[in-house]
């Protein structure tokens, strides 16, 4: 699979008050069948890459309340196209681009905002589009971005975020029986993740792969597919720091992992923001990105039940002892915006408990992170990391509260043949102690850890023969059976 090139990203705000002149009209002479006071303020963001690109777009009713809407805009290149979109409806004659409201979203009361997007492709050039309608009227109200502009360096020290200026769309939350409906705000107890009941869960779900790659990997129908088709309570977003990861667009980053956020909401499943260190694996190299960030998500998405916090992937290369310093100044960041979310805390030797650097999790049991309602990570890969891993893991399982945020059914590279016997007998330990996992990935790239085939997320099928690999498979026969959640 070819890698997009460096991208180059742009933001555009559009500005004005149309609206406030229709306000004045009505008042001014106000007939019996007035008509709605409309207005509406636009921001539309691009993640580009060589032919392609990610939009996402915030809407904001700056007229009466409505129940339905239509946002409309032109390309202004004639080689730029929608491809698959996300909380609406697309559709796209000409250069005109249509998006329709869905009935979650459809509903905007004065003031309030939602937002949506899609992954589009372009020729010659990707420009931003210069205007916008809602329900018909031109969008020139003012807006604010909901994040810092993207050319602002990270601080140096530690950096208190201001909260987002405009809150998180009005989702109302899934009833019925979905994973997040059941189970409600999450937390530890004991060694467990337990439910709002109180009681011992697992999750089982997929980790995306890196937001920054495969972004076109993550729309409606494969969210659709992950939610219904395989029945996965959780979706890992893995946000990598470096590799033309979140250093290069920290606002970009972080409005696409909260628009994913969104997106597990509106389907009833936990999403794990995971900040994706890897390399360097000294997580203090990003500790003021980590502050930053982790400010700014945790503010933005404290009111909601799904959102589990990961804030180092894989540390390596350096001490727990520094791994416990890294996250004790990173867990207060995120508490003094929401308090009760579980936080995930990587572990020595890439997330091996130690393990893969000879030593064990006595590290962690003897001398824990100072804070409450936390987890620890564990990652393995099933044809390089046997026994002695699984041994270490059921031993530490008694001890400590476990994440397995990411695993593979192949080896450490994240290629090669699938372990069928390795990857099984792992899954049987991890159901039998109830340690909830993300495999890894949900993507369709040319390496043996990705669930789906190659050109998989060209299309817009997710279901049905075709287009899982053998690791898709496996994982999916083992993550699509009843959950069956404690509901007392
Ligand atoms: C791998 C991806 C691969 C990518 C590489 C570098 O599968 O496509 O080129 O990262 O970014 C991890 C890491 C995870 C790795 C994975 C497989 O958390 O980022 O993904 N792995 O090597 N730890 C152990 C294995």
């Amino acid at each position: 699979m070819k890698l997009p090139a460096r991208p180059s990203r742009r933001t555009l705000l559009m500005a004005g008050a149309v609206g406030a002149l229709t306000v004045a009209a009505s008042a001014a002479v106000p007939p019996a069948d007035a008509q709605a006071a409309t207005g509406c303020a636009v921001t539309y963001t691009t993640s580009s890459w060589a032919g392609g690109f990610t939009a996402n777009i915030t809407i904001r009713n700056l007229g009466d309340a409505v129940d339905g809407w239509t946002l409309g805009f032109a390309f202004p290149d004639a080689g730029q196209r929608v491809g698959q979109g996300w909380s609406a409806t697309w559709s796209q004659t000409g250069a005109a681009v249509t998006a329709r409201s869905v009935s979650w979203n459809g509903a905007l009361a004065t003031g309030a905002s939602t937002s949506i997007g899609f992954n589009g492709t372009w020729t010659a050039a990707n420009p931003a589009p210069t205007a916008f309608t809602f329900n018909g009227t031109a969008c020139t109200g003012a807006t604010t971005p909901t994040t810092p502009p993207p050319t602002t360096p990270p601080p140096t020290t530690p950096p208190p975020t201001p909260p987002p200026t405009t809150p998180p769309p009005t989702t109302p939350p899934p009833g019925g029986q979905t994973p997040v409906a059941i189970n409600g705000q999450l937390r530890v107890c004991g060694v467990n993740l337990c439910n709002q009941y109180g009681r011992p869960i697992q999750l089982r779900g997929m980790s995306t792969h890196g937001i920054q790659w495969f972004a076109r990997c993550y729309n409606d129908a494969s969210l659709d597919a992950l939610a219904d088709d395989w029945r996965a309570d959780l979706l890992r977003i893995a946000m990598y720091v470096q590799e033309d990861g979140y250093e290069t667009d920290p606002a970009g980053f972080t409005n696409r992992v909260n628009a994913l956020v969104d997106e597990a909401e509106q389907r009833g499943m936990y999403a794990l923001i995971d900040f994706h260190t890897l390399t360097p694996g000294d997580p203090t190299y990003n500790l003021d990105r980590a502050k930053t960030f982790f400010a700014a998500v945790s503010a933005r998405n404290a009111a909601k039940k799904n959102v589990i916090y990961e804030i180092a992937n894989e540390p390596n290369g350096v001490s727990w002892a520094t791994i416990k310093s890294y996250a004790e100044q990173v867990i207060p960041v995120i508490r003094a915006n929401d308090p009760d979310a579980v936080v995930v805390v990587g572990t020595r030797g890439w997330s091996s408990l130690g393990v893969s650097d000879g030593s064990n999790a006595n590290e962690v049991i003897n001398n824990p992170v100072n804070a409450a309602n936390v987890m620890y990570t564990f990652h393995f890969y099933a044809a390089s990391h046997r026994d002695n891993y699984r041994a270490e893991v059921e031993r530490a399982a008694a001890r400590l509260p476990l994440f397995v945020t990411e695993f593979g059914t192949v080896d450490y590279t994240g290629d090669g043949g699938v372990d069928v016997a390795s990857s099984n007998a792992w899954i049987d330990l991890l159901d039998r102690l109830k340690i909830s996992y993300a495999n890894w990935t949900y993507s369709d790239k040319a390496e043996g850890s990705a669930a789906l085939r190659p050109g998989t997320c060209a299309g817009s099928t997710y279901t049905g023969p075709g287009v899982l690999t053998e690791s898709g498979a496996l994982i999916r026969d083992r993550i699509r059976t009843p959950d069956n959640f404690p509901t007392a």
